[in-house]
């Protein structure tokens, strides 16, 4: 399996504030906000000219993200260099540096006193080749900063772009500050969306050999191209999952071992992964069918990441010198550097304006089963409790890729701290399980385990930005463990433009998750089908990026958290109401788009964040839930005066 995706992205600054201002907020308008087009499905060779496409605007999108994040730290060194006394140079240049070490060098430059300082990094160290024109654009930064203006170099060298030049003024004479950045990410986020975008068939950096089979019939295919992947659903060939009914003996557990040449990697209560030296999957099947008659036996499969290269969204929100008290028409706006320019999907799931019915509860805990997150990232400190390594349990959840981290700010990067972007709530702690490893993968064993870790500590709500085309029972037991547990589970649908249900979304306890574009379309990778429950954002999505960066991605993998972190936002609102309660006040409460009421494309509707919040209701639930909740509360006083 994978989610192959392609889209045509044509987008414009101007579509996309026109999509705000067609989005007028009538209450009970039930009428639906756009009809589908006609779903068309791209040949091969125009899928990767589409992909490449995407990928290039996922670059561009995040190198606007992060010329404008050095620009905000830039502008206040100069301010901290205007203000401090004369012949002191400020500590903040240091300061920055020590957690931001994308700040190669920063030169404090003052034009009148004919001086200049200069804080490198001690990995600091251009080629000779690049200094030539590193010293070129610093000489055109000063002169910028002699006419106190502020100057941006491009990136360079053109052909793989390590650093840009930028400089910004302070606010009286001759002087202020120039930075030269490291523009590494740019590369990481090319490289990143390579393998989520399969622009190569499938990245084959697993450990053990891998092999794919139909999601369906489960016959043999090969797959070639970044194409075949739509139908293929990929395992690894020589171990298998085996659920027992009964837990074998420790000797039969030797004769296991000694009958398939190998050993059992890993358990989890009665399912147990068993790896051969010799056996492939289909023998070690028929070993096990015929000798061992056990519950369910199945291949042992591979989940993916759901993202999808980015677009760029281009064009101011509104005002950020808007008000920012708290009338009840007035969206909250916060002060954060790229809220206002970039995050166009909170103002359309109506986030700004629930922040007035809950901003988040810091006793609500939201899983995220991913490929873990930075934890080290300042617009997500106090936000992450300790967490767990699957991978590698004596290790902490550290992200390797990018992709749990992104995740992890879209729910809740701190809000109005005047740093990079705001999440989608204010409160809210984070359990980061990485379960996928640094290529992006992990199996139906490693998402189950962390599926159930994540259960057992604490989480009130998991987000699952992952999938595979594959029914794998093992998977299902877990979700139903967490279900059964009164977890909102939520999952990203997949972006390749398929009705074909993936998993773990397809599940009943799960609430799917399907992406919009800028003009609440469908985004034209997300996948539909009838078991679609919501929508959310899915296209050009920023948010935070390991080692202190912020980058723009697109896919259901984007859709998701939103969805999770309005689960967590009722369960602050209202600690009463049952998972069932929750998912079902996300459903009822939503923008309606395409036909009207539930259709396949669009599910319920998109997510309204400040309608679900309001039938939340908190001491005024809603009348449909009262009962319960009555109930519920005097259970908790009877418990409490036991
Ligand atoms: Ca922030
Ligand atoms: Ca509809």
């Amino acid at each position: 399996m994978n989610w192959r995706r392609w889209a045509a992205i044509g987008l414009t600054g101007a579509a996309a504030i026109a999509a705000i201002s067609l989005f007028p907020r009538t209450d009970n308008d039930a009428r639906p906000r756009n009809q589908i087009a006609k779903l068309s499905v791209p040949k091969p060779a125009e899928e990767q000219q589409l992909k490449q496409n995407m990928l290039r605007r996922d670059v561009t999108a995040t190198e606007r993200l992060y010329r404008l994040d050095a620009k905000g730290h830039l502008r206040t060194l100069a301010s901290d260099f205007a203000q401090a006394p004369s012949g002191k140079l400020p500590n903040s240049a240091r300061e920055l540096q020590k957690d931001h070490k994308q700040f190669q060098a920063i030169f404090w430059y003052d034009a009148e006193n004919r001086q200049e300082k200069q804080f490198r990094r001690a990995d600091f160290r251009p080629d000779p080749a690049v200094k030539e024109q590193l010293d070129t654009y610093v000489s055109y930064a000063r002169k910028a900063l002699n006419k106190a203006k502020s100057y941006e170099s491009p990136v360079f060298p053109a052909k793989q772009p390590k650093y840009f030049v930028s400089a910004e003024p302070a606010k009286t004479g001759k002087k202020g500050v120039i930075a030269i950045m490291d523009a590494g990410i740019l590369s990481r986020v090319e490289e990143h969306q390579h393998k989520n975008l399969r622009l190569i068939p499938y990245p084959k950096e697993g450990k053990f050999k891998v092999e794919s089979v139909h999601a369906d019939t489960l016959r043999d295919i090969t797959v070639k191209t970044g194409h075949d992947n739509e139908k293929a659903s990929h395992y690894y060939e020589n171990e298998i999952v085996v659920t027992f009914d009964k837990k074998p003996a420790p000797q039969e557990m030797r004769r296991i071992e000694k009958d398939i040449s190998g050993s059992m990697t890993r358990k989890l209560n009665h399912t147990y992964i068993f790896r051969s030296e010799t056996m492939d999957m289909k023998q070690l099947k028929r070993y096990f069918q015929k000798k061992w008659r056990p519950k369910y036996i199945e291949p042992h499969y591979l989940y993916l990441t759901n993202e999808f290269g980015g677009g760029f969204w281009d064009g101011g929100l509104f005002n950020n010198d808007a008000s920012t008290g708290m009338q009840e028409d007035t969206p909250v706006i916060p002060n954060d550097l790229l809220f206002s320019e970039y995050q166009w999907n909170l103002p359309v799931t109506e986030t700004n304006r629930g922040w007035k019915l809950s901003k988040g509860s810091n006793d609500v805990i939201v899983g995220i089963v991913d490929t873990g997150v930075d934890l080290k990232h300042p617009d997500l400190q106090g936000r992450l409790l300790k967490g767990y390594n699957v991978i590698n349990p004596d290790k902490a959840p550290t992200d390797d890729v990018g992709h749990g981290t992104h995740v992890a700010g879209i729910i809740s990067a701190n809000v109005n701290n005047g740093e990079g972007i705001a999440g989608m709530m204010w409160g809210g702690k984070i359990l980061p399980v990485k379960a996928l490893d640094k290529s992006g993968s992990g199996t139906t064993y490693s998402v189950a385990q962390g599926i159930i870790w994540a259960t057992d500590h604490g989480a009130k709500v998991i987000n699952m930005s992952l999938g595979n085309y594959a029914d794998a029972q093992f998977l299902h037991e877990a979700i139903k463990y967490a279900y059964n547990h009164d977890v909102v589970l939520i999952a990203a649908t997949g972006n390749d433009n398929t009705e074909r249900p993936g998993y773990p979304a397809a599940y009943p306890e799960v609430l799917s998750v399907s992406a919009t574009d800028f003009n609440l379309k469908k985004a034209s990778f997300s996948n539909y089908g009838d078991y679609i429950d919501v929508m959310a954002p899915g296209e050009s999505i920023a948010s935070t990026y390991p080692d202190n960066q912020y980058a723009a991605l697109s896919g259901t993998s984007m859709a998701s958290p939103h969805v999770a972190a309005l689960a967590a936002l009722i369960r602050s609102i209202n600690p009463d109401l049952k998972n069932t309660e929750v998912m079902d006040i996300i459903r009822k409460n939503v923008i309606d788009l395409g036909d009207a009421g539930r259709d396949k494309y669009y599910g319920y509707g998109q997510i309204d964040v400040y309608s679900a919040l309001q039938a939340a209701g908190g001491g005024n639930a809603p009348l449909q839930f009262w009962p319960q909740s009555i109930q519920r509360k005097m259970d908790r006083v009877i418990d409490q005066n036991k």
